[in-house]
């Protein structure tokens, strides 16, 4: 096969592979990279599903990548300086489980392959993080693997910047044409660029071929090209070729900037009919073509059997970091108590309780001794202040809204090429690179990344926010500008839907303050909620201070609660959140001024309060007959609370371009419009 050359192609190889990273005859690296191949195809025939072309085509790169350069240890799959390997192209995910299995990982015995794709088993048909030891993160969407990588190889040099060589790894990815088609990757591998992350490599899967056939019916993009232009090396060699893709690898440690590793390879490889057509992708071969396939292959093997010989191999492989591994132990106990112990902490996820508890009553007392009437957004930079002086893991950006999202606390420095110290990201405008990267960073450990961009722009953002909550990883985004409040931008920007499109998620957490003591409370929830992503939709405006005195309880925890009590045996209760409690609240004084008494009850966070126990949330939605909804949004999510027969004043479809007060009046979301759903519920109209 021919390569097309590019001008880093040229480049002189690395004159030896360096200490350790021996390379093997050749012979044996066939064989180990066939045993990749056989189990991919026998999983994938077992089960009657999945996708055998990449395993085979990519096993050449997956040999050498793991048997002379990655470090890790089976043994700790945990181990925290380990190098990352990501599967981005998750539809290959039997490369990931014959790797996992060859090397030793305990769990993944003969028989969890044997059970690929079925329920229960730590093999499903994408890689699930959360289910199988080893591995980094959840693909299968396209794209958003690579745009991980891109937020564990920010959090390795940020944590470096703080830990020195406890933190000194390298982030690999295994990436697709499809990968390199969907938009995410141009955002994050753009940011990945411009931050010089020089410890990320990407190894291209260039095998020319996607679903529909050849790549040629849908792109004629030079992906070389493209990555260079974006700052980063790239270079192509024939990825069945073990030294070209080792040389390859070592220029790649030595860059500057990031790298592309574009790998010619044969989809379904060693398949005599197959091999290098579509039809590999993602159906089993058949038993005709598996037959030819070990023939081709010279693997004799019954189906699921490994030789004693490829098994020791592999083992040997797998033990291969041990003495690193032991090294970085000794780094860590040779750290002075209180850095260790910090990085433990760090690394295990846990926040620093009491200097949390300490920074939100501070910020409480001041509160309560001076109320403000400020916006959300600028409240959520106040608790920002204080909380990220107390949880240092805290790293923050914006997708180009700094300004408007208040999510740089005076002082936090850059985080930037070459200052990887700082604390803040200027993500540009990539609300999907964004979200992915902060999965990336979540997922690499010691950091809880917080971001912003406006709350209508969430649907950007949206495929890595479902992927973090699926993942059970705590990334905060800061969402501004939450509904008409916005004004004059126009409904372009004025989100309408999204509230109920991210209550939808399962395992978000979607909280929606309503003044400055609430928005304080919610990011404390945030933080703590550390299996959990969460979204905070914070207004533009200025809202009122309705939590006065000081209150030491964390009332937003159940999700709703009474705010304003009704003077007597409440015949009305009114739910609201965000800016309309404040609505709510004028509308309950104008019914007690038609002697009808009302209570209101302010609903921060849906799924806190679903999360309740029946009989708790019976006692806060109250016993009042007339139940009505406040939320300058659509109604979708609201009946669990007002049930279908309650009222609701919100919004029915897009907004408008005016002054926000006018807006509010102009669709009816005001405290006479409130007062009279209720007083017409009650038959007083
Ligand atoms: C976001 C997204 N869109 C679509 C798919 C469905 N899909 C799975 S693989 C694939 C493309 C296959 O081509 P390639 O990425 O080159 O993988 P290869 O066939 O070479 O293994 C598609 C469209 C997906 N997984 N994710
Ligand atoms: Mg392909």
């Amino acid at each position: 096969m021919t390569i097309p050359k590019s001008p880093l192609a040229a480049a002189p190889a690395a004159a030896a592979p360096s200490a350790g990273l021996a390379a093997l005859p050749r012979a044996q690296h066939d064989r180990m990279a066939n045993a990749i191949r056989a189990l991919a195809m026998d999983a994938v025939e077992q089960a009657k599903s999945g996708h055998p072309g990449l395993p085979m085509g990519a096993a050449d790169i997956a040999t050498v990548l793991f048997t002379r350069f990655l470090k890790f240890d089976p043994a700790d799959p945990a181990w925290p300086d380990r190098d990352r390997f990501v599967l981005s192209a998750g539809h290959g995910s039997m490369l990931i489980y014959a790797l996992l299995h060859l090397l030793g990982y305990e769990r993944m015995t003969i028989e969890e392959i044997k059970r690929f794709r079925q329920l229960g088993s730590i093999t499903p048909g994408h890689p699930e993080n959360f289910l199988t030891p080893g591995l980094e993160t959840t693909t299968g969407p396209l794209g958003q693997g690579l745009a991980n990588a891109v937020g564990m190889a920010i959090a390795e040099r940020h944590l470096a910047a703080e830990f020195g060589d406890l933190v000194d790894h390298f982030t690999y990815v295994l990436a697709s044409d499809g990968d390199l088609m969907e938009g995410v990757s141009q955002e994050a591998t753009a940011l990945a660029g411009h931050l010089k992350l020089s410890r990320l490599i990407v190894l291209f899967d260039d095998n020319g071929i996607s679903i529909d056939g050849p790549l040629s019916l849908a792109d004629s993009v030079d992906q070389v090209k493209r990555f260079e232009a974006a700052g980063w090396a790239a270079c192509r060699v024939d990825g069945h070729d073990p030294e070209a893709i080792a040389a390859a690898i070592e220029r790649a440690k030595r860059s500057d900037c990031p790298s592309l590793i574009a790998c010619r390879t044969t989809i379904g490889f060693g398949a005599p009919t197959k091999a290098g057509k579509s039809s590999s992708h993602g159906s089993p071969l058949g038993a005709e073509e598996i037959k030819g396939a070990r023939e081709k292959l010279g693997w004799k093997e019954p189906a699921f059997e490994v030789p004693a010989d490829v098994r020791e191999l592999w083992r040997k492989a797998g033990a291969r970091s041990q003495h690193l591994h032991a090294a970085w132990e000794e780094r860590l106990n040779a750290m002075s108590p209180d850095v260790r112990a910090e990085f433990k902490r760090r690394v295990r996820g846990e926040l620093p309780r009491e200097k949390l508890a300490a920074a939100v009553r501070r910020v409480k007392e001041r509160l309560a001794a001076e109320p403000k009437e400020i916006a959300t957004r600028i409240a959520s930079e106040q608790a920002l202040e204080a909380l990220t002086a107390a949880v240092p893991e805290m790293i923050g950006g914006s997708a180009d809204l700094t300004g408007s999202n208040n999510t740089r606390p005076k002082g936090m420095a850059a985080l930037a090429a070459g200052h990887y110290g700082g604390r803040f990201i200027h993500y540009g405008v990539r609300e999907h690179g964004m979200a992915a990267a902060m999965n990336g960073m979540a997922l690499h450990g010691g950091i809880i990344p917080y971001s912003g961009t406006f709350l209508v722009f969430s649907d950007y953002a949206r495929p890595a926010i479902r992927l973090a909550a699926l993942m059970g990883e705590c990334v905060i985004h800061v969402m501004t500008h939450d509904s008409i409040g916005l004004g004059e931008d126009g409904p372009t920007h004025q989100p309408v839907e999204h509230l109920a499109a991210l209550r939808a998620i399962p395992n978000l957490l979607v909280f929606r303050p309503c003044d400055v003591v609430e928005t304080l409370e919610c990011w404390q929830l945030a933080l703590e909620a550390h299996d959990r992503p969460s979204v905070l939709a914070l207004t533009r405006q200025n809202l009122p201070q309705l939590r006065l005195g000081h209150d030491e309880k964390n009332r937003c925890a159940v999700g709703a609660y009474e705010i304003v009590p009704a003077e007597r045996a409440a015949q009305v209760s009114l739910f609201a959140s965000g800016s309309e409690v404040a609505i709510a609240v004028a509308a309950r004084g104008l019914l007690r001024e038609r002697g009808v008494m009302a209570r209101v009850v302010s609903v921060p966070c849906f799924e806190l309060f679903a999360a309740l126990p029946e009989a708790e949330r019976e006692d806060i939605i109250g016993p009042a007959r007339v139940r009505v909804g406040v939320e300058a949004a659509v109604r979708q999510g609201w009946d669990a609370i007002i049930g279908s027969s309650g009222a609701f004043v919100g919004m029915t479809g897009f907004g408008a371009s005016a002054p926000y007060k006018e807006l509010y009046r102009h669709f009816g979301i005001t405290a006479e419009a409130v007062a009279k759903a209720a007083l017409t519920r009650l038959g007083k109209n």
